[in-house]
């Protein structure tokens, strides 16, 4: 074992030879450090046993199902195509293995390993945390803190900074898995500008490809598409395509050629490219460990930015596989032997499961192999990496093409390090409450582990929506850094515009007031990730006390917002516990209506027309009129709504949203400051960005008396 310790104290344990994942980014230096661990290594896999005391809280697990505190569940970090996101589910698309034990003392512990881990935080005995870890060769960090804030701000800065969109990444995107051709898409473009509804662009899903194939756009539902790009791009909208692992394995398509020629694919056993079946049928899967092959695949995304493409999502990357070829024959082989057998229901059941398990397969991960320095690694050693590693290529690849401009690229699958090269939405959820439940708990859990472009798919991807659903998800996504309303194909449409009348003006409504707020979600986003701090917390992470430590249907947004959405049906409010006094804001009523709402626990009245959030005390949000897209976005007149009890800050951040001449100190800081004198106010703004013109300011006092301002 070897042992270092990083400028900020925290501690790194190396056991064996581990494979370097790239996850830490920050230098350690080697030091003599007593180990902390129990380990047990036993037949090649280490245990660990954690004790937990009755009022240890758990965060972090980024990605996953369950609660902000994740006590009394099981994990697993396996990255796994996983389309039922149900309550008995351990695993999901991400292996983020960065945790919080918080309590008497706290602490968080990164486990950086690359294979599968399971984790039984106090499930079948409440305590202990378990911890299982697939291998014996790993790192890990052990971070404390005087909190759980301090703690996971310290882990983000070892992880390093986390990946920075463009700014209209910060726009509404609508997509959907099935806009068949170009006439839908512009159908759907159109929609949006008639029922004047902002839109910054549509997400491309496999419907662009020839055949699924990668870098591809069908000749005959998408001609002419670099004149279309452009054409949508004249109006400020962008397209976003989708790109799969799996490239297709067919003679005379040029990725599959050159990846022969090239030697870019995985290998099976015997040597030759892995086959497994995907959406184009066979496949073979690049070798995104090699770094030659990371190259030569970023580098074909110039066949789509060429055509004026600036944003990407990278899909079924955990790798996802329908089925092998011979797991198949198998399946099929033994349906044909029971043919005119009279089974029993267990030779039934194994019958039908033996079709019903064919994809995602543990064993077909032991199948494949990747080339490490030299050596030959089976996927299944290095399998939380694949997803990460196809986004760097891409990151690598676009930063290439793109020169100084930023891009837009988020993956579905993925683990810690990948955060610096995109974001991640939170893969197929379904039109259910409780997805909408879960999209709010997740949100802190992912900026615990380094991601902060996220969101989830608004409505819901499969099943139907209906319009109360997508309203009210909707506000909640208004908060998230990507927004975008994504649905399965089979399900019933979910454009804001498909539904009644009401739930048009409603989301559109919802739609424009994010607009309004994206300086302020830009400069809270920018902001967190430059400065290491989280954007979304649990509330626990400020306040302290019992009822701030179960509430986890609320979250904290930067130091100046809590956001309480309503994610059940038929309900008119929903009661709200407020740690402290705060300003309630129905940002949508005509007067934009203000409440001061006392410490203690309120029922809200929170209706389908409105966007409800919560200021803190001494605080300031900045918003602009609504525009059609970020281009237009206009700063001349900022408003401010200020809650000031004594004195109120903000530092509003912005910069030119496109390149990243921000890294060299060339953004603008507009500090505001709010101090309460006598029976006026006194205000201080230092402002260097030259798009603001006037300020508007409405204060409103601790006994909700409203003040006009105008600078
Ligand atoms: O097997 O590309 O999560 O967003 O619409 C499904 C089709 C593949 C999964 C993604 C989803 C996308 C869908 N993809």
């Amino acid at each position: 074992m070897k042992t270092y310790e990083f400028k900020n104290g925290t501690k790194a344990f190396r056991y064996g030879h581990p494979i370097e994942t790239g996850a830490i980014v920050q230098s350690k230096i080697e030091k003599e450090l007593k180990e902390e661990l129990d380990i047990l290594f036993e037949k090649g896999h280490a245990k660990i046993s954690i004790k937990l005391l009755p009022n240890d809280m758990v965060y972090g697990f980024g990605g996953n199902l369950g609660g902000i505190n994740r006590r009394g569940r099981l994990y697993e970090s396996y990255c796994t195509d996983e389309p039922l996101h149900i309550e008995d589910k351990t695993k999901l698309y991400s292996a983020h293995n960065f945790f919080i034990i918080s309590g008497k003392e706290t602490k968080g512990y990164f486990i950086d390993f690359p294979s599968r881990i399971k984790y039984d935080v106090g499930y079948y005995n409440e305590n202990y945390f378990n911890i299982e870890i697939y291998g014996e060769d790993f790192y890990i960090y052990i971070i404390e803190g005087k909190d759980a804030k301090e703690v996971s701000e310290k882990f983000l800065e070892i992880i390093g900074r986390s990946y920075i969109p463009p700014k209209w990444a910060f726009g509404y995107f609508q997509s959907r898995w099935g806009y068949k051709d170009r006439e839908e898409v512009r159908k759907v473009y159109e929609n949006f500008r008639k029922n004047d509804i902002p839109l910054e662009g549509i997400f491309l899903d496999l419907d662009y490809m020839e055949n699924f194939k990668d870098f591809t756009i069908s000749e005959e539902r998408f001609s002419g598409f670099e004149d279309f790009v452009e054409d949508l791009k004249k109006d400020g909208l962008y397209l976003v395509p989708i790109i799969d692992a799996g490239v297709k394995a067919e003679e005379g398509y040029h990725v599959y050629e050159e990846g022969i020629a090239g030697d870019h694919f995985c290998k099976n056993e015997a040597g030759d490219p892995y086959e497994a079946v995907v959406w184009p049928g066979k496949v073979h899967f690049p070798d995104f460990m090699k770094e030659d092959t990371q190259l030569w695949f970023g580098s074909k995304y110039k066949i789509l930015t060429d055509c004026g493409i600036e944003g990407f999502w990278n899909d079924m990357n955990e790798p996802a596989i329908f089925y092998e070829q011979k797991a198949l024959d198998e399946a099929i082989q033994y349906a044909h032997e029971q043919k005119d057998e009279n089974l029993d229901v267990f030779s039934y059941f194994k019958l039908k499961d033996n079709f019903i398990n064919l994809a995602n397969k543990d064993s077909y991960y032991k199948n494949f192999y990747h080339e490490i320095d030299g050596k030959t690694v089976s996927n299944d050693e290095v399998h939380n990496l694949y997803g990460y590693y196809m986004t760097k290529s891409a990151n690598l690849g676009l930063s290439k093409l793109l020169k100084n401009k930023r891009f837009l690229l988020i993956s579905r699958a993925s683990s810690i390090g990948m955060h610096r090269y995109g974001g991640i939405w939170t893969g197929d959820n379904s039109s259910w409450w409780f997805h909408l439940e879960q999209n709010i708990k997740i949100l802190p859990s992912l900026n615990m582990c380094g991601f902060f472009y996220i969101g989830g798919d608004t409505g819901g991807f499969g099943g139907n929506c209906n319009g109360e659903l997508l309203t009210r998800w909707l506000q909640l996504s208004i908060f998230t850094p990507l927004l975008r309303n994504h649905s399965a194909i089979g399900s019933n449409n979910q454009e804001p515009y498909v539904f009644s009348k009401e739930v048009l003006k409603n989301t559109r409504n919802l739609i424009k007031a994010r607009y309004s707020l994206i300086p302020y979600i830009y400069s809270e986003y920018m902001k967190a990730v430059n400065n290491y701090t989280l954007m979304f917390k649990p509330l626990s992470f400020e306040f302290k006390g019992t009822l701030v430590e179960e509430v986890e249907d609320q979250l904290l947004l930067g130091d100046q917002l809590m956001l309480a959405p309503v994610y059940r049906s038929n309900q008119r409010g929903r009661y709200v516990y407020f740690p402290e006094d705060m300003l309630e804001v129905s940002f949508l009523d005509r007067d934009m209506a203000t409440t001061v709402r006392k410490k203690g626990i309120h029922y809200v009245e929170y209706g389908l027309e409105d966007l409800k959030f919560f200021i803190r005390k001494n605080s300031i949000i900045p918003y602009v009129k609504p525009s059609k897209n970020v281009k237009e976005l206009d700063l001349t007149d900022l408003q401010l709504l200020a809650y000031v009890d004594d004195e109120a800050f903000y530092k509003l951040y912005d910069d030119d949203g496109k390149s990243y001449d921000f890294i060299e100190g060339k953004s603008y800081l507009t500090n505001i400051k709010i101090a309460k004198k006598a029976e006026d106010y006194k205000i201080n703004i230092d402002n260097n960005n030259p798009y603001i013109k006037n300020i508007n300011i409405k204060i409103i006092d601790s006994n909700n008396n409203i003040n006009h301002k105008e600078i």
